[in-house]
């Protein structure tokens, strides 16, 4: 009779403490009321349909963006969560305009700050496809016991003591990483708990998938367009023409290409110089997941994780996923930089369509 083992998320929480000197009882404890905080949305999210949760909450996010019922709940049900931990002691969402400072005794005296984009991907809420929350947590700098400052969250990913995301589709994941290695977990709804289901997940070097919005086309830079048709022409060796995957949803369309193989590019464009996505609490966070993963994560030049930030809510080019297929539209953005573009200098290196 086999054994069958069930992991819990406290459990393996718990049996990492002795393994990693940063999973200390209060990140511990962080990361347990993350996930008291994803089951409470999942509930929500999954019943959606059925609840007058749907349609427009009638306000307007920082982002411009109108805000539904369920980013609105999911934003404020881990606020409360992860103050209710007494671990952090401020917060930022991409629902806030400023981050917020969590003024009990226990959060001031919190060694950390936590960032997330608490429903990602809310635009297809209504019609069920999957979406996400995505976190991102770091030590604070500003002195235990003193109110946090903005510094604490404009930290480059690299100093990340922590990343994941909730992924609420077919079954609702908690995926996450603490710099050793990516985990996942998967819920089951007879229990009400997430339980260890991806122990060890590792990115193939090379896909045959690549996520981007071919709506936009028109707009991407020049390396970006070469690398598009790239993917499309046909080459047996390579396995070209790749598959075309786009959700529309980062979380989704991430976690897919972080199981298969696979490229999400979301780039610069000329109306958008710096993308759509936000630098803090979603890319960030993704590219750290990537990096521990195997896969690799830029801006179509550096390392996310190296970007200094400079604002909380700032936009970055996002290129991520397999580690070979980011090398290949890399050296595609530097045989076409944008500069020549103009002069429709074509480029010295001879680059296959
Ligand atoms: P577009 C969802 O709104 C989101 O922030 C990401 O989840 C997703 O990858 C992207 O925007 C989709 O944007 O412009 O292709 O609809």
């Amino acid at each position: 009779m086999t054994k069958f083992e069930v992991t819990t998320l406290n459990e393996f929480i718990l049996k990492s403490q002795s393994k990693y000197p940063e999973a200390q009882g209060d990140f511990s404890h962080l990361l347990h009321h993350v996930g008291i905080a994803a089951r409470i949305v999942n509930r929500e999210v999954n019943k959606a349909g059925l609840v007058d949760i749907l349609g427009e909450a009638g306000e307007i996010n920082v982002q411009g963006e109108s805000q539904k019922k369920l980013d609105v709940f999911a934003d404020e049900h881990f606020i409360d969560a992860i103050q209710g931990c007494g671990e952090v002691c401020a917060i930022a969402s991409e629902e806030n305009e400023n981050f917020i400072i969590y003024d009990d005794e226990a959060s001031r005296n919190g060694k950390y700050v936590f960032l997330m984009d608490p429903l990602d991907g809310s635009s297809n809420i209504d019609v069920n496809v999957s979406i996400g929350t995505i976190f991102s947590i770091y030590r604070r700098i500003s002195p235990v016991g003193e109110r946090a400052t903005i510094d604490d969250f404009l930290q480059p990913g690299t100093a990340q003591l922590a990343a994941g995301y909730i992924l609420y589709g077919s079954s609702t994941m908690m995926v996450y990483t603490t710099g050793q290695g990516v985990i996942g977990f998967t819920l089951d709804p007879s229990i009400g708990e997430f339980c260890l289901s991806h122990k060890a997940i590792t990115t193939p070097e090379d896909g045959t998938i690549y996520s981007i919005n071919e709506g936009n086309y028109r707009k991407f830079p020049q390396g970006v367009k070469k690398y598009i048709k790239y993917c499309q022409k046909k080459d047996a060796a390579s396995l070209r023409p790749y598959s075309s995957r786009y959700i529309g949803s980062l979380v989704a369309d991430f976690h897919r290409n972080l199981l298969k193989g696979g490229i999400f590019i979301y780039p610069e464009t000329e109306s958008a110089p710096n993308g759509k996505l936000r630098l803090l609490y979603e890319c960030n966070p993704i590219a750290f997941l990537a990096e521990q993963a195997g896969g690799k994560a830029t801006n179509g030049l550096i390392r996310t994780m190296e970007i200094k930030p400079e604002s909380l809510h700032q936009r970055t080019p996002f290129y991520t996923g397999s580690k070979n297929m980011v090398d290949k539209v890399e050296e595609f953005l530097q045989a076409y930089p944008e500069e020549k573009r103009n002069n429709k200098k074509k480029s010295s290196i001879a680059i296959e369509e």
